[in-house]
């Protein structure tokens, strides 16, 4: 949804609206706009303004510099440092929230600490009745789906993530009994059976998540759910076919590359045997599989790149994504591709997936927004997968036709269609 627009709504509808402070989610390539849209808010409330999430965690100094109408950035988990912000008695005393860098006149003033949110695992269910939950729709199912999360922190530390910057790397997971408790009250409230369970690696303590799965079972909650998973968890058929059983349909895994020694550089600590015996799992207890990959890291060329396309489609996960290599600032990509000269541009509003900012080994934007279309087209537009897909590709078209009309006039025309 546009920012703006939202935000302009709400201060129309909002009766008696007066908020005392501002505080929005921003992401590295909507930064400059997300600041546009709440600075709205802020000339007309005169409430101060604060920034947080992976982006804000990542680069606060220098993403302050670039929003002078921000007053602070929260470095880590926003919930501890929003709360002690509120009981604050005015900005004068921005210093006493430790996980803040913050502005003191003309000066940014760095935080003192990485935040945490404390109360994580007894945290409260969120109030989806303030939602519209009807409005958030499954692509493929067309049914509304709630995200439920499970844990937080990742152990890892592939060196492309902003996710453990931001959330830390101590694994942190719920009660199998809070879980299902979130989830059958989401069910009985709003009567929603599709879930996201949430976590960057949802499935990472097989034990742990064993317990939640049975007790999801025990209960016969009859849901359905989704997440991001890591192929080495998925070694175990006893432990994929109980993931099935308690209602996985759908699981993303990050496969990243066909090159072992890429995984290594990348510090993604993954072999492709693994994947392999992943996928297998998969496939015989009926999860539907989703891969991503990453095309233009550091050291490939084009060859490389086509060697990832095609192992793909060998792999041949139920869907797939290609994404460019993005060296979000922050990171050890990041600090790589500017320690060897291979970063073509430090545009930040180009920091998605549209654009390749890289350089080196005969890769260009060109070379490898070519080879995406090229994978997607390759990967998608096989005889054999379309046969196998046909309900998927009929189902996308009838519940989410902007999107099956995007990703196709892509995959056939480029991305500038
Ligand atoms: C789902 C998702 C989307 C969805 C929904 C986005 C949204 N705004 O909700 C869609 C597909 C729309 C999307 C779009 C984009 N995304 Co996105 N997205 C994600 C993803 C996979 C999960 C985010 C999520 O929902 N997590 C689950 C929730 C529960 O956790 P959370 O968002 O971290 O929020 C927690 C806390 O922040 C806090 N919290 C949240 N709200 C509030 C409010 C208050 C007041 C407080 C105190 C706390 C609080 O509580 C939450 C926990 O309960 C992340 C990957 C990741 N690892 O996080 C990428 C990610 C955030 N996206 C990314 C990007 C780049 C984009 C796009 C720019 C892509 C594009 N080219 O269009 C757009 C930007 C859209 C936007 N303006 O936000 C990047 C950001 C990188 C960066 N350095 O900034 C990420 C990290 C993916 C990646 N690795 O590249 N995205
Ligand atoms: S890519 Fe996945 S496994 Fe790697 S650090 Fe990020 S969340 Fe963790």
């Amino acid at each position: 949804m546009s920012g703006k627009t939202h935000v302009i709504r709400t201060i129309d509808d909002g009766e008696g609206f007066a908020p005392s402070l501002i505080l929005f989610p921003s992401t590295t390539p909507t930064l400059v706009a997300d600041v546009m849209a709440m600075a709205t808010l802020k000339a007309r409330y005169a409430a101060p303004m604060f920034c947080f999430g992976l982006h804000a965690s990542t680069t606060p100094a220098e993403s302050m510099a670039r929003a002078p109408q921000v007053n602070g950035m929260f470095v880590g988990e926003p919930e501890d440092g929003a709360l002690e912000l509120a009981a604050l008695a005015d900005t004068n005393e921005l210093g006493n929230v430790a996980s803040l860098t913050y502005r003191r006149g003309g000066e940014i003033i760095p935080h003192r600490a990485h935040g945490t949110f404390n109360g994580f695992l007894e945290a409260p269910v969120p109030a989806w009745d303030l939602l519209d939950v009807s409005q958030y729709t499954l692509p493929l199912e067309g049914r509304p789906y709630v995200i439920v999360e499970t844990s937080r922190g990742c152990p890892y530390t592939c060196d492309f993530c902003v996710a453990p910057i931001h959330q830390g790397h101590k694994f942190r997971e719920r009660s199998a009994s809070s879980i299902v408790d979130e989830m059958a009250h989401i069910v009985r409230t709003h009567g929603v059976r599709f879930f996201y369970l949430w976590g960057d690696t949802v499935t990472l303590n097989v034990k742990s998540f064993s317990a939640i799965c049975e007790e999801i079972i025990s209960r016969q909650l009859n849901v359905r759910w989704f997440g991001n998973a890591r192929a080495d968890n998925l070694q175990d058929p006893t432990f994929v076919d109980r993931l099935k059983r308690s209602g996985c349909w759908m699981l993303a895994l990050g496969i990243e590359t066909e090159s072992d020694e890429t995984r290594k550089d990348m510090m993604k600590r993954l072999e492709s045997e693994k994947i392999r015996i992943a996928l297998v799992n998969m496939r015989a207890s009926g999860i539907k599989s989703f891969g991503f990959f990453i095309l233009g890291y550091p050291g490939e060329d084009l060859k490389a790149l086509d060697r990832t396309i095609d192992y793909a489609i060998r792999l041949d996960p139920d869907f797939a994504n290609f994404y460019p290599a993005v060296p979000y600032p922050g990171t050890e990509l990041y600090n790589k591709a500017k320690r060897d000269g291979l970063l073509a541009s430090e545009d930040w509003t180009k920091m998605e997936y549209s654009f390749y900012l890289l350089k080196g080994n005969g890769l260009d934007e060109q070379v490898v927004m070519d080879a995406i279309n090229r994978a997607k087209r390759r990967f998608f537009l096989r005889p054999r997968y379309l046969v196998r897909h046909a309900g998927d590709v009929l189902k996308l078209a009838i519940t989410k036709w902007p999107v099956a009309w995007h990703i196709g006039s892509q995959m056939l025309f480029g991305r500038r269609a």
